[in-house]
């Protein structure tokens, strides 16, 4: 295993059990204290609070981390108010208020199709059964800005393993929730809905590419993804999916919404790379949240030690 990352086992008595979670929401709801999710974040164990003379106690877990390459994690705040979540809005300042009363309970992921054993997972058996850990990864959307995010969550491998791909399994497609009268973004035609996203099945075995359940060791907000969400950080932010009910191996391409959309801009592989520009813009620095100056962006997002292997001999202009 490659240690160039941030993989850090997280004691499990840290992270809030899912359930614990729900149960403690729905106490809060009732109690008519719930304002938003972030403040169960003040009773979360391992969270700082910074308080200012004449404010009230911060609600968000503050404990700054780094990743690898010694930049910090971006604000709670912003991560949790600044997001692309096209199922509830186009306006990335609304999803947070929009999708607060989005039903994660109860859920099933359904893994299926070319494997020997598919599976129906309840998110009470994934957290469970896998063991969570923290990873620190930069989120480089294909806009040109970029986050630092701490996540919890476990290798997408671990499941893929656990069903068996058959040998005619090349790819593996992932589906979010279709669920037209919770998610009002889902009316809008300009899409093909539900979203889908897809990896070749390399990539989707990688060490790096995980099934997120939590950020900052509190369970995903719903405008991150909750209760399950892709990320691969070495690709464009939106290949990592949010709010999965389906993976599915295949032996052809999957399509997936935004190539579907306008394939001229967005390619199967969207790998980050600096020199080929999206049609409409350049892709050679990036806008890193909560920073004054532009940023180079990097090959495969930093990430290149660990993934580069798998494109070799590819053109990657081409292949974009
Ligand atoms: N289902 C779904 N997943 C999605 C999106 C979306 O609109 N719907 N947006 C993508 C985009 S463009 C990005 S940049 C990331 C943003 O993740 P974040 O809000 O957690 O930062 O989610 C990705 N996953
Ligand atoms: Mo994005």
């Amino acid at each position: 295993m490659n240690n160039n990352y941030k993989s850090v086992p997280v004691n499990s008595s840290e992270i809030t059990p899912y359930s614990q979670y729900l149960s403690r929401r729905e106490f809060l709801k009732a109690a008519g204290l719930l304002g938003g999710s972030a403040l169960l974040a003040a009773c979360a164990p391992g969270v700082a609070a910074t308080v200012l003379p004449g404010e009230e106690a911060s609600e968000s877990p503050v404990e700054v981390k780094f990743d690898e390459l010694g930049d910090p994690t971006t604000a709670y705040e912003d991560i949790t108010h600044y997001n692309n979540y096209y199922e509830f809005s186009a306006g990335k300042e609304a999803v947070a208020s929009l999708s607060k009363d989005f039903n994660t309970n109860p859920w099933t992921v359904e893994v299926y199709g070319l494997v020997k054993q598919p599976k129906t997972y309840g998110i009470e058996d994934l957290l469970g059964k896998f063991t969570q850990e923290e990873r620190i990864y930069r989120l480089r959307c294909v806009e040109a800005w970029s986050m630092v995010i701490p996540w919890t969550g476990f290798t997408l491998s671990s499941i893929l393993n656990e069903v068996e791909p058959t040998s005619d399994a090349q790819f593996v497609r992932f589906e979010t929730v279709y669920r037209p009268e919770e998610m009002q973004g889902q009316g809008n035609s300009l899409f093909t809905w539900p979203y889908q996203e897809g990896l070749r099945l390399d990539e989707a075995m990688n060490n790096l590419t995980i099934l997120a359940t939590g950020l900052y060791g509190e369970p995903l907000p719903n405008q991150n993804g909750a209760p399950i969400r892709l990320v691969v950080p070495w690709k464009y932010g939106f290949k990592s999916i949010k709010a999965i009910t389906k993976i599915e191996l295949v032996a052809e391409t999957p399509s997936t919404l935004w190539h579907t959309a306008s394939s001229r801009e967005y390619g199967f592989y969207s790998n980050v790379n600096p020199e080929r520009p999206h049609p409409r813009w350049s892709q050679a620095s990036e806008r890193r949240i909560g920073e004054l100056n532009r940023r180079p962006t990097l090959m495969f997002n930093g990430y290149a030690e660990q993934v580069a292997g798998m494109y070799a001999g590819m053109d990657l202009i081409e292949n974009y």
